[in-house]
């Protein structure tokens, strides 16, 4: 049985939401207008005032936010709201340039915590359920917004934050944790710490898992069902909007549902800026229609998929998008060739190897080198060179024909790859450095 957070929005028909986002964004556009000079300027700029933002056809009209727009305006310049009136600060991980600092008001966690309450119902989640946030608390949106999410639909929360595998393994057992929360890749860590352990999906009670944060494949998800004995939902989301919970797989696991009754979605060509028609591939693009501190409008997100919206059969019908391949940033162009992370990790994992990979990019007396270091399981791991040598080379092959580029592949010693507790690093690019 489909289970529902929020029925009536979540299931509400095409002309409700649209209804709902129009006058949403046209109070929004104001809001921002009145209370955010940095994106007013960008407003004058490009002549657009909010008498020509009417419903959300003319959203196209405006102006882009991007994260070097986040940047400039560091730490205060996009906020809609007096510092007073706000109650927290949540912030990524800022690995290059500076953090980005989004401002919550007690509205804005609220509506967050909504997004995540409908995300652990559409896993099946219930007031019955025990729900184990691994994912950091902190800064980071992960512990906190599903830790929120989790209360409100009345689960038992266990906040254990990421780290410290084994006895995350421990409360699940002991305490009878039903949902898991965290990133795919700590998902598999905890699933190989449990094989290690002499443990099977049958010694655990967990039933799903909502896993996202960072990309993860198909064959990925196939590999963490199996180990824990659960199903893997996706979730999706962005510090800059609120966190995780912008959107949610539902049972039919084919996309996530984009809560449109909070953020408006738009696919455009990262090249030109133009508005693609559903169903194209491009970059994802965000309104945030409900935010009041951080109201980020036509936000670039860098991330790369597409929307759909046939009919879901879990029955609601807000958007789906695919899962993102990865970000516009986090492609590699190699040799000429555009190649996505996730690619390599679906060759690896369809030729039984685990996802403990990672990927070295150098370049060479002027030419671009790709050397995918992974990990051997214990069964495959051997002394025999000639059968690492075979090895190699079908993956090579595999490699080839996925992204029609030689690779150097290097197999390792099992363990011998840095396990991620929050997500994964798994491109070392040195062309960079
Ligand atoms: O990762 C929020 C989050 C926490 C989402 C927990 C889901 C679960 P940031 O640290 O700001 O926020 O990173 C946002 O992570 O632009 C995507 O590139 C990537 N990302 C997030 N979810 C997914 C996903 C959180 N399900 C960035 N699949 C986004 C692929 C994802 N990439």
């Amino acid at each position: 049985m489909e289970r529902y957070y929020q029925p009536e929005i979540e299931c509400a028909s095409r002309e409700e939401i649209k209804a709902l986002q129009d006058e949403r964004l046209v109070r929004q556009v104001r809001h921002v207008w009145e209370n955010v000079p940095y994106y007013r300027k960008k407003m004058e700029e490009k002549g657009v005032t909010p008498d020509d933002i009417r419903s959300s056809d003319d959203l196209h009209k405006l102006p882009f936010l991007s994260k070097a727009d986040l940047r400039e305006a560091y730490p205060y310049g996009l906020m809609g709201m007096p510092l007073k009136d706000c109650v927290r600060i949540q912030s990524t991980s800022g690995t290059t340039g500076k953090r980005v600092v989004a401002f919550y008001t007690q509205h804005d966690i609220d509506l967050w915590e909504d997004c995540c309450a409908r995300a652990i119902m559409a896993a099946g989640g219930t007031n019955e359920d025990v729900c184990q946030v691994s994912y950091g608390y902190g800064l980071f949106t992960g512990g906190p917004g599903l830790n929120g999410g989790s209360h409100k639909v009345g689960c038992l929360t266990i906040p254990t934050s990421s780290g410290n595998t084994e006895r995350q393994i421990m409360f699940i057992q002991d305490l009878s944790a039903t949902i898991l929360c965290c990133t795919p890749s700590y998902a598999a860590y905890i699933g190989e710490t449990m094989k290690e352990m002499g443990l099977g999906p049958d010694d655990i009670p967990l039933k799903a898992g909502i896993f996202g944060a960072e990309a993860w494949s198909q064959e990925m998800r196939r590999e963490i069902e199996n180990t824990l004995g659960i199903k893997a939902y996706d979730i999706y989301g962005l510090t800059e909007l609120s966190g995780p919970g912008v959107s949610f797989e539902c049972s039919a696991q084919s996309g996530m549902h984009v809560n449109e009754d909070h953020f408006i979605a738009e696919i455009i060509d990262p090249e030109t800026g133009e508005v693609l028609p559903e169903g194209s591939q491009g970059e994802l693009v965000f309104t945030s229609i409900t935010k009041e501190a951080f109201p980020l409008i036509r936000y670039r997100t860098r991330d790369i998929c597409t929307l759909t919206r046939e009919p879901c059969p879990c029955g609601r019908t807000h958007v789906k998008m695919t899962k993102p391949q990865g970000r516009t940033d986090d492609m590699l162009i190699i040799r000429g060739v555009n190649v996505f992370p996730s690619q390599i990790e679906t060759v690896l994992l369809n030729h039984g190897y685990p996802a403990n990979y990672q990927i070295i990019v150098d370049r060479v007396k002027n030419t671009d080198t790709l050397d995918v270091q992974v990990e051997m399981t214990p069964e495959m791991f051997t002394d025999n060179l000639g059968d690492i040598a075979q090895r190699q080379k079908e993956l090579v092959e595999g490699l080839r024909s996925m992204l029609g580029l030689t690779a150097k592949v290097t197999l390792v010693a099992p363990k011998s790859i840095v396990r991620s507790e929050g997500k994964a690093v798994r491109v070392i690019d040195k062309r960079k450095i």
